[in-house]
């Protein structure tokens, strides 16, 4: 067992300019004997064991839906993983990744969608860059929302039980571990992981100094509501306004293109800003009677009236409740399947009216509107206060995805636009605090015909252990973060890098500088537009 470093062994080492105290004492030792030493309130601690860098991580126990079977182990490291109880019948299942070569900073990762999932991709990532690492389920296992049925403590959990818990937690383990408190506390997440970020930000504002949120699912009961109300304008799949996914990838994105990708100067796939795009799906209408026109080659009345509200901002009873679906993400398709959102289907279900049978393909506006006014645990995420985070120097950076086909983009500029309004400050008073970059032809969280690797997740870092760790914090989002937090250095662009065929052993296919709203990534019309370089970010109109 290795006793903790009592002052006097801790002293020497601050004398000789040791900056790491990790070093004084037996890594490997220390791992197996930790489980003895927790001393956490409601904690089952499960094992802990150390994983060898380069170790293909199996995990067999793991709920099938998380999709998640094997990890990558990028760096050696101590796994710990236990259950906190939350309440007597809810709980977290809860893992820290601790490095053995620990800079000394402290970094939660979060979840996605309805899960239910510990995010094993991203502890391997932040333990690989040094970070004390910890992840929790979010308080059920499984991407489904069932268990969240006649449970609101579950619910809790997931509105921010989980995450909060989890930080406490973790922080106490990672000072048991080290026998040093960490320096610095970091958070990484998007899209459900995105909320949980800017839930942080706004209620416990002592968790984190800097936090790093994509897509954040904010307002998310309007969220929910939205992603529920497509299947009403496209109809089921009998529907005479039903498109199938395959038209709207072949007929409807390339019109959307034809139409606006040049907007912005330059014909590369990616309109740089979506809300210039003003759609009009009447191009695509077959032509009576005009020969070699099909149901492949052209769309019905009906089925370009249903395209055109896709694209409308939602209202529920008359008040505007989200806004629209930003066109240039219909590559991807997630809403117009004919079938209800997943999403939307198990919150109510399971959430909104605890009843597994219930039949949400009558969903209408009388549901939105109580959803909404339900909004169990503060869940909605929209407060837009973030005063005491300010007050003490914490760092918000938030990202999105332009073509993301989830979360519609324009969210993250209203949630920008509502903190300015609630603290009654101009974006370069915000500038000091938070930062919202938008980021052009970027999928949801990550993917793209962008330049979308801005080392958002594993994925948007290169994604293998031999080009990982760029760590210019000019193109990885979370280095800028720890640079922003401990040198006062804020990032003015996020650099995007995109890959041939997004494969990171090809060749630099263009990068591009990501601006931070509200100025505009504008291309100067003669250099070349592959190289970041040739645009700039500029001032413009608030309401083009
Ligand atoms: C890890 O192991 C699993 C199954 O055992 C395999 O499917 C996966 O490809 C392996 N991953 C790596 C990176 O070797
Ligand atoms: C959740 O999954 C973990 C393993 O990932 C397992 O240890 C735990 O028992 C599971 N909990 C439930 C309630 O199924
Ligand atoms: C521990 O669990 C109990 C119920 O089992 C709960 O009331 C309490 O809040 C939990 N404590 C912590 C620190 O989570
Ligand atoms: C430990 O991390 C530092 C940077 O934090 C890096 O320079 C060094 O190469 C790492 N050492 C090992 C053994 O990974
Ligand atoms: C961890 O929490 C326990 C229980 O609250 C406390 O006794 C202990 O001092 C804490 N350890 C650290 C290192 O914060
Ligand atoms: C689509 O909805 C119509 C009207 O409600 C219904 O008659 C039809 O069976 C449904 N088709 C499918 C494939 O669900
Ligand atoms: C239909 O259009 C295609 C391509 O536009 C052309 O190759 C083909 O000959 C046309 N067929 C008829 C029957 O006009
Ligand atoms: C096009 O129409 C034909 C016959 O009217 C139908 O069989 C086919 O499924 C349709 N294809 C699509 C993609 O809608
Ligand atoms: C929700 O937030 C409001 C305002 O901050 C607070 O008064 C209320 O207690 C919160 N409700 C819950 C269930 O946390
Ligand atoms: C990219 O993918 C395409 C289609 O799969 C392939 O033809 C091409 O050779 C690939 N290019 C590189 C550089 O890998
Ligand atoms: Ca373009």
């Amino acid at each position: 067992m290795a006793p903790l470093p009592s002052p006097w062994t801790v002293l020497p080492a601050i004398l000789l300019g040791v900056t790491s105290l990790a070093r004084s004492f037996d890594f490997d030792t220390t791992c197996s004997s930790i489980t003895s030493q927790v001393s956490i309130p409601n904690a089952t601690v499960y094992f802990s064991s150390l994983v060898p860098g380069g170790t293909n991580l199996t995990f067999p126990d793991n709920d099938p839906t998380c999709t998640r079977p094997s990890q990558l182990v990028l760096t050696d490291m101590c796994r710990i993983a236990m259950f906190v109880a939350t309440s007597e019948r809810s709980g977290i299942n809860f893992e820290a990744w601790f490095p053995r070569n620990w800079t000394g900073r402290f970094l939660s990762t979060g979840n996605g969608g309805l899960s239910g999932c510990i995010q094993y991709e991203d502890l391997a990532y932040a333990a690989a860059l040094g970070f004390a690492t910890v992840g929790a389920n979010n308080g059920h296992n499984g991407t489904s929302g069932a268990p969240f049925l006649n449970n609101p403590d579950v619910v809790e959990d997931f509105a921010f039980r989980s995450m909060h818990t989890g930080v406490v937690v973790g922080k106490n383990l990672t000072e048991t571990f080290y026998g040093s408190p960490y320096t610095k506390s970091y958070y990484l997440g998007c899209s459900t992981g995105g909320r949980q970020g800017l839930k942080s930000v706004q209620d416990f504002p002592e968790d984190f100094d800097g936090v790093v949120a994509g897509a954040p699912a904010v307002d998310f009961d309007h969220l929910n509501d939205w992603s529920g109300h497509f299947f009403g304008i496209t109809g089921n799949t009998t529907a005479p306004t039903f498109l199938p996914t395959q038209q709207w990838i072949d007929l409807v994105h390339p019109d959307i293109l034809a139409q606006c990708d040049g907007i912005d100067g330059v014909k590369d796939g990616v309109i740089e800003d979506p809300n210039l795009c003003d759609y009009d799906p009447s191009t695509l209408v077959c032509v009576e009677g005009s020969a070699n026109q099909t149901n492949t080659t052209c769309i019905t009345e009906a089925q370009a009236g249903m395209i055109k509200n896709v694209f409308k901002p939602f209202f529920i009873e008359g008040q505007f409740a989200y806004p629209r679906m930003q066109p240039g993400s219909e590559d991807v398709p997630f809403y117009y399947n004919g079938a209800p959102s997943p999403y939307t289907s198990d919150w109510f279900r399971y959430v909104v009216y605890n009843d597994p049978n219930y039949d949400v393909t009558t969903l209408s506006e009388k549901d939105w509107a109580y959803s909404a006014q339900l909004d169990p645990f503060n869940i909605s995420t929209w407060s837009g206060d973030l005063s005491t985070f300010r007050e003490r120097q914490g760092k918000v950076l938030t990202y999105h995805g332009q073509a993301d086909a989830i979360i519609s983009s324009k969210n993250s500029e209203r949630y920008y636009d509502r903190v300015s309004q609630v603290m009654g400050l101009e974006s370069t008073e915000l500038d000091e605090f938070y930062r919202l970059f938008r980021i052009s032809g970027m999928h949801h969280c990550s993917g793209g015909p962008g330049a979308w690797e801005i080392g958002q997740t594993l994925a948007g870092s290169g994604g293998n252990s031999k080009y990982l760790m760029d760590l210019d914090p000019e193109s990885n989002v979370l280095m800028a973060m720890v640079r922003w937090v401990e040198e006062g250095i804020a990032p003015e662009t996020v650099l995007g890098t995109k890959f041939m065929n997004d494969t990171v052993a090809n060749r630099v296919q263009f990068s591009r500088a990501h601006c931070r709203y509200p100025l505009r990534n504008t291309y100067d019309g003669v250099g070349d537009p592959t190289k970041k370089e040739s645009w700039n970010c500029l001032e413009v109109d608030s309401d083009s």
